[in-house]
């Protein structure tokens, strides 16, 4: 694809969206958005301003027909996470402006807060978001709209974080008064009182960005907030722009990467030395074609960046299309298994995402993992142990200071129809060994319909993002059980899952198989990393070095006798 970059896009699309929105006759005013749809890449940005530019030049067709959505729900143990709360309490909205999905979820001692999409006054404003402060028991809809002014039209793409260094929140959204479509960011003390605050980047066409702080004291970049997105004026390329002082003044963009190819800016996150991971996804044609999976890293916080390939192509998840993108269902809830990056203790990162199951199978969720800081990852391992052909797809990862990974995810064995749960899986030694996949979610949800016309018809959500701490994963996710109009739509839940109660169960066996390569000696090394986090590698036959400790050590695996072939430990 060529991809060009023009610095006068962006005046030009200010002013000639706005005849388009209005109704004129854009036809005849040359050159206007409407003719810069595809060069822009407009018809796969993923913004609510994107989908009310097609809408207004006549690109998108007639919505489709709805999918079928059963009501009835039933009861589930509660086997990961406490009780679902519905955080959209008082603030619906007037059907058909009531689409609430797309979370970020962060927590800081008592205080938990969710932010997302909300299309109660869509389409002036499109962020919504909702606080506890009792980790999660009780929520209160912030329905004063704190994100609905100070940066004009709120176009919503939710980032959210919490940095401990400067001690405040910030919340990051598209909006008009940075650029036309740049990333406005709104500041907190306490995570409920929210005023407006700076541009970390004043653009025409930003569109799907992440953002993470670094907040581990030792780091040598404590306290940068990194945001990263799609540029569509510039390249479409990834950038990431960084704040040392809580998000009133933020660096230059800083161009990521340089792919001939379209790159899908995924999610951010930081390791506790301070390295900045992006992850990033080739959509290849869009559709249903192939993807790759890529992570960009930076040593020096974020002012240079490698490429590192994750894995080979693979099938896309989805079972039909929605314009450009993948739908996980017919023509609805696009999704391209777009994933989430997220680090623990001793350089391991941990990345999980979608893509096509085995034969009909239209979604699993698979997980990669790599123990150098990123530089080199595992073959991927599918984390949904079901046997049947039913979907799961966009998956949530969060992981403790202590190396704890949760992965979470839509799940649809359990249901028939168009019906799902969420689900998720945990691992307790920083994802070496997982536990049993289960589900999180009290009951299951019909599918929730999208029927705000000022919102993208196939829409249901393009990512959630969890959170950890060193007691516990939030989880949000979309959820449709609550009907309005006898319409199941979308709401935001959020369930906790207590990391004390999930350790004590039982621990997986320590059993590893190695295969040993060698006929006289043995060559290269076996790393084995036995659950408490301590971590040997076999020298030789005999000799195990320990590389690295844990809170409740393990001694070195007894070794009596190695030979050609596998051999347990
Ligand atoms: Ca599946
Ligand atoms: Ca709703």
């Amino acid at each position: 694809m060529t991809r060009t970059v023009s610095i006068l896009r962006f005046v030009l699309s200010l002013l000639v969206f706005t005849v388009c929105s209005l109704g004129a006759a854009f036809a005849q005013t040359p050159p206007n958005i409407c003719d810069l749809i595809d060069q822009l890449g407009i018809p796969k940005q993923l913004n609510a301003h994107a989908y009310e530019i097609l809408v207004a030049c006549g690109r998108v067709p007639p919505p489709p027909p709805a999918p079928s959505s059963s009501a009835v729900s039933f009861s589930n143990p509660t086997n990961l996470g406490g009780v679902d709360q519905d955080v959209v309490l008082g603030g619906e909205g007037t059907y058909p402006h009531v689409t609430q999905s797309e979370t970020q979820i962060w927590t800081e001692g008592t205080t938990s807060v969710v932010a997302y999409n909300d299309s109660r006054t869509a389409g002036s404003c499109y962020a919504g978001a909702s606080y506890s402060t009792d980790r999660g028991a009780t929520w209160t809809d912030m329905n004063s709209r704190p994100f609905c002014s100070g940066h004009g039209t709120n176009f919503g793409d939710p980032v959210l974080v919490y940095d401990k260094k400067h001690t405040r929140w910030l919340a990051g959204f598209l909006a008009t008064g940075c650029g036309g479509q740049g990333i406005g960011i709104w500041s907190s003390a306490d995570g409920i009182n929210w005023s407006a605050g700076s541009c970390a980047h004043t653009g025409s066409s930003d569109d799907r960005q992440s953002g993470w702080v670094d907040n581990t004291p030792t780091s040598p970049f404590y306290g940068r907030v990194y945001l990263t997105w799609n540029d569509f004026a510039l390249g479409q390329f990834i950038f990431v722009t960084f704040s040392d002082d809580g998000g009133v003044t933020w660096s230059g963009a800083v161009q990521v990467e340089s792919n001939a190819a379209f790159i899908r800016n995924v999610q951010v996150t930081t390791g506790p030395n301070g390295t900045v991971f992006v992850a990033g996804m080739d959509e290849g044609s869009g559709g249903l074609s192939s993807r790759l999976n890529y992570v960009f890293r930076s040593t020096n916080g974020g002012t240079s960046w490698s490429q590192i390939q994750m894995g080979s192509s693979f099938a896309a998840p989805g079972s039909s299309t929605c314009g450009y993108f993948a739908a996980m269902f017919p023509s609805y809830w696009r999704h391209m298994g777009w994933g989430d990056i997220g680090a623990g203790p001793s350089g391991v990162i941990h990345y999980a995402y979608a893509q096509h199951g085995a034969g009909t199978d239209t979604g699993d969720i698979y997980y990669t993992r790599s123990t150098d800081d990123g530089l080199t990852w595992s073959a991927a391992t599918r984390l949904n142990t079901d046997s049947g052909i039913r979907l799961q797809w966009q998956p949530a990862l969060s992981v403790s200071p202590a190396g704890h990974v949760f992965v979470s995810w839509y799940d649809a064995r359990n249901t028939t129809g168009n019906d799902y749960e969420r689900w998720g899986r945990l691992s307790n030694d920083n994802g070496v060994t997982w536990q049993a996949d289960d589900v999180i979610s009290d009951a299951s949800s019909p599918l929730p319909l999208q029927p705000d016309p000022n919102v993208q018809p196939c829409y249901a959500g393009d990512y959630d993002r969890s959170f950890a701490d060193g007691t516990a994963f939030f989880i949000s996710w979309v959820d449709g059980r609550t009907l309005i109009s006898g319409n199941s739509q979308q709401d935001v839940s959020q369930a906790v899952t207590s990391i004390s109660s999930v350790t004590q169960s039982p621990l997986p066996p320590l059993r590893t198989q190695v295969p040993i390569q060698t006929t006289s000696e043995l060559k290269g090394t076996m790393t084995r990393t036995f659950t408490r986090f301590a971590e040997w590698r076999l020298e030789n036959a005999l000799t195990w070095q320990q590389l690295s400790s844990g809170p409740s050590n393990r001694p070195a695996p007894k070794v009596t006798r190695v030979t050609k072939g596998v051999k347990d430990f």
